[in-house]
């Protein structure tokens, strides 16, 4: 398992790197990835919070107590991922963190997001995706952005007073 970093650790406020060598090494860091989240018992899990800064995160779903509506869906490798279209319409929803040990928060994300990334071979794919898996995409795009949901919540915060 590897080790996971928690808020505060400075890489998780950096903005990852695109990844450019689709290789043997790139495959056994999603592998060790995979595990640690299987591990971790999360739905999710990105580069940065495993200490590597790069544009890669695994994202899951299956039917939990909180999403028992959650489909479920074979882990997939998401590299350098873009998100091309949002939903207007918002849905808030309990996340948690793997970064951030026993907190969680309620986060507003978009409903539906179109999103382009590369799988493990280096070949792009493109497709919507919604509900509890447009949720997982858009927080573990966030690691990749230098967010963790403390951040996000902050953002939140200040556009509800706006
Ligand atoms: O909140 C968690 C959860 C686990 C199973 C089902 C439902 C929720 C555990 S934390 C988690 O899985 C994060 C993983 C992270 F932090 F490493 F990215 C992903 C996540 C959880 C909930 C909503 C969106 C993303
Ligand atoms: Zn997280």
């Amino acid at each position: 398992m590897l080790a996971i970093a928690t808020h505060g650790e400075r890489i998780l406020g950096l903005t990852a790197q695109p990844v450019q060598l689709f290789d043997e090494p790139l495959a056994a860091l999603a592998e060790k990835m995979l595990e640690t989240m299987k591990l971790a018992q999360g739905v999710g899990i990105a580069a940065p919070q495993v200490g590597q800064g790069i544009r890669l995160f695994i994202m899951a779903s299956h039917p939990n107590d909180r999403y028992p509506d959650a489909p479920l869906m074979a882990p997939q490798v998401v590299i350098n991922p873009q998100i091309l279209k949002r939903s207007g319409k918002m849905l808030a929803g309990e996340e948690g963190c793997l970064s951030l040990p026993g907190e969680r928060v309620q986060i507003l994300r978009h409903e539906s997001i179109e999103v382009r990334y590369q799988d493990l071979s280096g070949e792009w794919q493109q497709e919507w995706l919604q509900g509890f898996i447009a949720r997982i995409f858009q927080h573990e795009y966030d690691h990749l952005e230098g967010l963790t949901l403390r951040e996000r919540l902050e953002i939140q915060n200040q556009g509800a007073g706006s």
